[in-house]
């Protein structure tokens, strides 16, 4: 999924780069060349319609929200704490549950880090900032059992590499 994404992204921002050459062409030329007045109807129904697919396209990817409860479940989340600091995290409850809403309430002691949660193939989960005066808080569902890490996604230091922390679920 993330290959597919990656070349997805990469075809758009080729299809962008393409668009801006053709723009920069056509700001050469005279201003009647350029905006043919039938091309000029499709304007504002083309606006609209982006605006629609943005708004739409938005929603669909962002929700459930992971700052947020889901609003699908019903079930008390199980709190778990996360505390990063130069260079280490401390989870207070490393064995988790199967198929229970989890909110995860981070912060730091020192520096900025960031909660990056990670599964066994090294895939993204989900992530949070890690700030030192702030408990952000993350809400994540695990659904299949396993080995599950928590690696900071912020540069902190020398030994930034080396903030793991494991998590076991099990069912
Ligand atoms: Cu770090």
């Amino acid at each position: 999924m993330q290959e597919f994404l990656w070349l997805l992204t990469l075809s758009l921002v080729a299809l962008l780069a393409v668009i801006f050459v053709a723009v920069i062409r056509q700001a050469a030329m005279p201003a009647a060349a350029a905006v043919p007045a039938r091309s000029g109807r499709y304007r504002q129904p083309l606006f609209w319609g982006l605006i629609i697919v943005g708004v739409a396209v938005t929603y669909g990817t962002l929700v459930p929200w992971p700052y947020s409860p889901d609003p699908r479940t019903t079930d008390t989340p199980l709190r778990v704490n996360a505390i990063s600091e130069q260079w280490s995290w401390s989870v207070d409850h490393t064995e988790l549950p199967l198929n229970k809403p989890i909110v995860f309430f981070v912060t730091s002691r020192d520096v900025n880090h960031g909660f990056g949660l990670y599964d066994s193939d090294r895939r993204l989960l989900t992530q949070v900032q890690a700030m030192p005066g702030y408990v952000n808080k993350v809400h994540y569902t695990f659904t299949k059992p396993g080995q599950y890490r928590v690696l900071c996604l912020e540069y902190c230091g020398l030994i930034h590499h080396d903030m793991i922390a494991e998590l076991t679920v099990k069912p």
